[in-house]
């Protein structure tokens, strides 16, 4: 198989115009966090249960084609003593690897961010490989203030997402791309629209001068919302929002965009992404890659408790099968109340 053929065989398993990916990647910090919401303490073992709970949930392979994982899952076995990547890749939801490795501040670009892990990174993602992983996924983040992001700011996260998708493409495994532009903030839609389009302008001259096929990528970015201090808008402006920068900036090579949730709540980021498919005639498959919209209610359903696992398990699917229906535009939001 050579490499492009390899890729394209990961992109034809991930889009299929059905199914979105779970990220359930959060690092120590936000996992514990995360945890600590719903009165649990994250330890090695809580970690491992509660992320082998999501991974075998029933029917989950039919609204989720993959899972990004981080490096710790990747490394981990259910009770049977069964990878977890394997417990996926058997339901048909293939295994993908967060492989940045966090934030920090970007000097000469105040209040701009940058992320690490550029370094060895070719010789982690074969090792990464080895276990399973056929996808991986590094984010960089902008917050968006008067200031901000800076030119710099742009400029730098750019490249550092054009360099992390060369070199994937050069190990065979499918980059996602995501530049999250945060929803923090007093900002109008408006404002995030033109941060939005100029946060993926900037990141597409970056892709195309580190020679990445754009036809074995994915897009994880954020959609068009006025800042989180804000009222929110009705879905139907947040798609005409997203869609109208999205067509002004990311080619119609790239196969599908998969959008991140970014606070939004679990129905909030449903409806959004079904008013966005009802659009129609979108170049590319607009399709789901949440964490939190899909993981709040089974966390909650959860609370570190063997005997809520199946409940955590039918929050988590439901969630899934509300999106899959959001991807072909079928999505009411009666149907939040009907289950
Ligand atoms: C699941 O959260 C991911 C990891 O975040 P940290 O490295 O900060 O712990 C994150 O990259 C996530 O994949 C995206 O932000 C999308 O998640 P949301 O919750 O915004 O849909």
């Amino acid at each position: 198989m050579t490499l492009q053929s390899e890729l394209q065989a990961t992109i034809a398993e991930l889009v299929d115009g059905q199914r979105g990916i779970l990220a359930a990647d959060e690092s120590g910090g936000t996992i514990a966090k995360r945890f600590a919401s719903v009165g649990v303490e994250s330890t090695e073992q809580s970690r491992r249960s509660y992320r082998s709970a999501l991974l075998t949930s029933e029917e989950l392979g039919e609204y989720v084609s993959g899972v990004i994982l981080f490096e710790e899952t990747l490394g981990q076995c259910d009770d049977q003593g069964i990878p977890l990547a394997q417990r996926a890749a058997a339901q048909k939801i293939l295994p993908g690897i967060k492989v940045d490795r966090g934030k920090g501040p970007l000097p000469g670009a105040l209040g701009d961010t940058i992320t690490f892990g550029l370094d060895g990174l070719g010789e982690r993602l074969r090792g990464y490989k080895k276990l399973g992983a056929r996808f991986a996924k590094w984010r960089e983040v902008y917050p968006l203030g008067p200031e901000n992001p800076t030119e710099l700011g742009l400029h730098a996260n750019a490249e550092v997402l054009a360099r992390y998708a060369a070199v994937c493409q050069r190990e065979g495994v499918v980059p996602i791309v995501e530049p999250e532009v945060l929803m923090d903030g007093n900002h109008s839609i408006e404002r995030s629209a033109a941060v939005n389009e100029r946060v993926w302008h900037s990141v597409f001259h970056a892709l195309h001068r580190h020679g990445v096929i754009l036809e074995l990528m994915l897009l994880k970015p954020s959609m068009v919302t006025p800042g989180s201090e804000c009222a929110r808008a009705e879905p139907q402006q947040v798609a005409e929002y997203t869609l109208r920068s999205l067509r002004r900036a990311v080619p119609a090579a790239v196969p599908s965009i998969h959008f991140l949730s970014g606070g939004q709540s679990p129905e909030e980021a449903t409806a959004n992404l079904n008013a966005l498919n009802r659009l129609g005639n979108a170049p590319w498959q607009l399709s789901f890659s949440y964490g939190r919209a899909l993981q709040q209610p089974a966390l909650a359903a959860w609370r570190g408790r063997e005997e809520h696992i199946c409940a955590a398990q039918g929050a988590l699917v439901r969630r899934a099968r509300l999106n899959h229906l959001a991807m072909l535009g079928q999505y009411r939001d009666s149907l939040e109340r009907a289950e």
